[in-house]
């Protein structure tokens, strides 16, 4: 996709603009830093690409750009909880459409804040109120910051997830680092201290993982490091060729250039009293990986 060419709704500046992408409104960032698309539905980051590298954040060909169903890449916001607990799977906020609360820029970089609060719909499927606001920092590093905040007057619990799909040249070349020896598949608790493969499907929680997860590229010769906060857990996904063939909105051999790597609280463990707030957060950035080794 060339952002560039993206129909201009509005400017709010020389280097933010929001633009209309098929059936969503996003926000566009060009900035010397890094260039960045937010996507008002569902409060998802679509696009970053630091200045001089890949782009980094993957997004299905076939994603679903309607506003009607949640976007197969980027970043989703799982909400308000992760995985299939409940219904919507990965709670509604992915399908929500958020709002620009403000963006701020300098040299550095843009910051661009949203906001989801509940209403009619979000009390139809959980009954509570709540202020959610999402931080995002583009710059030569991307973070991306929930905030959670109870406006109820009981105790809400939650769990959530910033549930990031990564570009990488090729699965079957990339190893990850970080991730920790004990982890969730299939409902089974399984202790490995055995590499990582990636050569079938794999859907981990890894529910001791280092706060830095790092995915070693060699043919992009680059190391993707990843900084998780406020999480319980880091999840491990990549669906691989028969479960892709599967989703209608991924590409038959999409499995091939993404892996998730995700921040996350999977179990609805997170209690808030009323006025109290919670951040979850991912930081991600790229680093030439044959240089820093050397
Ligand atoms: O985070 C991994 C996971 O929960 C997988 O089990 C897989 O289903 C994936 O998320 C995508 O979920 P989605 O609801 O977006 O199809």
């Amino acid at each position: 996709m060339d952002i560039n060419r993206l129909p201009i709704i509005s400017v709010l500046s020389d280097k933010v603009t929001i633009c209309q992408l098929e059936g969503i409104a996003v926000i566009r960032v060009i900035h010397p830093k890094a260039n960045a698309l937010i996507s008002l539905f569902g409060g998802h980051i679509l696009h970053f690409q630091p200045q001089g590298c890949e782009n980094i954040i993957w997004l299905s060909k076939k994603a679903d750009l309607s506003g009607t169903k949640a976007i197969r890449g980027g970043i989703p916001i799982c909400w308000p909880w992760f995985g299939k607990i409940e219904q919507p799977a990965h709670g509604f906020a992915r399908n929500c459409q958020w709002e620009l609360n403000q963006h701020r820029e300098n040299q550095q970089g843009v910051i661009v804040s949203l906001t989801l609060c509940d209403s009619k719909k979000t009390h139809s499927i959980w009954p509570y109120s709540f202020h959610l606001e999402l931080q995002i920092e583009i710059s030569d590093t991307l973070n991306v910051s929930l905030i959670t905040t109870n406006t109820d007057n009981k105790t809400i619990q939650f769990g959530a997830a910033l549930h990031t799909y990564l570009t990488i040249a090729d699965i079957t070349q990339v190893s990850a680092t970080g991730l920790g020896q004990n982890y969730i598949e299939n409902n089974q608790l399984i202790t490995s201290s055995n590499n990582i493969k990636f050569d079938d499907e794999i859907d981990r929680i890894y529910t001791h993982p280092d706060k830095l997860i790092q995915i070693l590229d060699p043919i992009f010769n680059r190391k993707l490091s990843i900084l998780n906060n406020g999480n319980n857990a880091a999840v491990l996904w990549n669906p691989w060729q028969e479960l892709s063939k599967n989703m209608p909105d991924m590409n038959d051999d999409g499995y091939k250039t993404m892996v998730c790597i995700e921040s996350a609280n999977y179990d609805k463990s997170i209690l808030l009293k009323p006025d109290e707030y919670h951040v979850l957060s991912t930081q991600i950035s790229s680093d030439n990986f044959i240089s820093k080794i050397s």
